[in-house]
């Protein structure tokens, strides 16, 4: 089962604004005339239904929004970059590069931004004022953000079956649902997590067979966190024992130990307890013995057959019982605790804004994204763009911020990959 993938996603950049039109006075429909450029793409993840695994995400592992275009004289604003869907199945969680949740796809058509396209440059024409009819400075589009991503799926399902390796976990699927995984008389026989529907008493719900758990899953021996990752999405749980093990009690504590280990909260969810193989006689003389060895009051308890069907109504009533009673919600928040810490990284992340000064090496850096954009296109050679720019500074605060910073005439100025010699 590939359920955790790494994915790079890079959004769009923005298209760069024109610097188009006559800058003379007095020209019969003369004036600037620069569109602006088109935004990138968006990277969107959304959640599809139709989709049950990861593993196309084995091969295709990149994935890359257009880049809007550049606006065009005669005010042609650019097209906008073409965004890129990823489809996901609907229980996947996505993670930042340190592994932290930053959004849960938990329905079909929910969609999360990855990334964001870059933001268009404004052409020339959004820089024409009262006092600057000819404007010669645009703005270079926003680059787009390349990011790595984590992908984990975590299925949604109202039950899961859970027990030790040929428990009859798989049976009990196939009995109750279309679903039709591997039987086989030998432990592991299941390797992926199988999803059902169920139809009982005019209920359905989703159950999931979970691959065979044993000692250490929790550590992740036999592939356990993979399995046990899925059991944080149920709601109910059938805890299956095979009733010819030679240990049927010792196999049901050391299952109800590895979920404890794994996350306290999984222990904390209804358990269903179903003796299976009663068809054969040696489990029917033996599974009230078995009943008492588990000791503990208080779990529901069935003696069933998964290959006959036997005790298996009674049972399913009470899954639909168990199910009626508990809030319709998905647990989907049982892995990570809401600490404050977490509900910060909920939050999308902010977009730089505002202006910084910094001084390294006697030369004074300027941050402000906005402006960074337009010293991008100046022609430095061009008197007009000089002077429009620098007005430009003084309206967004940059200048100001200059002064306050402590800079004098003659002083070097960076911002963003152009220097200069503040005058
Ligand atoms: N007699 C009898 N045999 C059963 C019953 N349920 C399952 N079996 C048999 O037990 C063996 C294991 O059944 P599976 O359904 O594959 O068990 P599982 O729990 O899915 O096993 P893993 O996928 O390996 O974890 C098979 O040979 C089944 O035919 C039952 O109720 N009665
Ligand atoms: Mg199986």
């Amino acid at each position: 089962m590939i359920d955790s993938v790494l994915i790079q996603i890079t959004s769009g950049s923005g298209g760069d604004g024109a610097i188009s039109g006559r800058h003379e006075k007095f020209v019969p429909r003369g004036g600037p005339d620069g569109g602006d450029g088109g935004r990138g793409g968006n990277v969107v993840i959304v959640g599809d239904h139709n989709e049950n695994t990861l593993i196309n995400f084995r091969y295709e592992k990149n994935f890359a929004a257009g880049n809007g275009e550049n606006g065009a004289k005669a005010k042609k604003h650019g097209k906008n970059g073409d965004d890129v869907v990823i489809r996901v199945p609907v229980g996947t969680q996505i993670l930042n590069e340190d592994g932290r949740v930053i959004a849960d796809i938990l329905s079909t058509g929910e969609e999360y931004i990855g990334a964001p396209g870059g933001r268009g440059g404004y052409g020339n024409v959004k820089y024409s004022s009262s006092t600057s009819q000819y404007p010669v400075i645009a703005q270079a589009g926003e680059e787009g953000l390349k990011k790595s991503l984590r992908l984990e799926l975590k299925l949604i399902a109202d039950v899961g079956i859970i027990g030790v390796p040929n428990a009859g976990k798989s049976s009990l699927i196939t009995f109750l649902t279309a679903a039709r995984p591997k039987i086989a008389n030998y432990p592991f026989t299941t390797i992926d997590p199988v999803l059902g529907i169920v139809e009982h008493r005019d209920k359905d719900f989703v159950m999931v067979d979970i691959p065979g758990l044993i000692e250490g899953a929790h550590k992740g021996v036999g592939l356990g966190h993979e399995f046990l990752r899925h059991i944080e999405r149920t709601k109910v749980l059938i805890h299956l024992v095979d009733g010819t093990s030679e240990d049927p009690s010792g196999d049901f504590r050391k299952i109800n130990r590895e979920l404890e280990m794994f996350n306290e909260a999984l222990i904390g969810k209804p358990q269903i307890l179903a003796i299976n193989k009663v068809d054969l006689d040696e489990v029917r003389i033996l599974a009230e013995d078995i009943r008492d060895a588990m000791g503990q009051s208080g779990w529901r308890f069935h003696i069933v057959s998964a290959v006959s069907g036997e005790g298996i109504g009674p049972m399913m009533d009470e899954v639909v019982q168990v199910l009626s009673e508990l809030p319709n919600t998905i647990p989907s928040k049982l892995s990570f605790e809401a600490t404050e810490e977490n509900i910060a990284i909920l939050r999308p992340e902010p977009k730089r804004r505002g202006v910084s000064i910094s001084h390294e090496n006697g030369v004074f850096i300027v941050q402000a994204p906005g402006v960074e954009r337009i010293a991008q296109r100046i022609d430095y050679e061009d008197w007009l763009a000089r002077m429009q720019f620098y007005k430009h500074m003084q309206k967004t605060g940059v200048v100001k911020a200059l002064e306050e910073a402590g800079i004098s005439e003659g002083d070097t100025v960076r911002i963003g990959n152009v220097e200069w010699e503040w005058d």
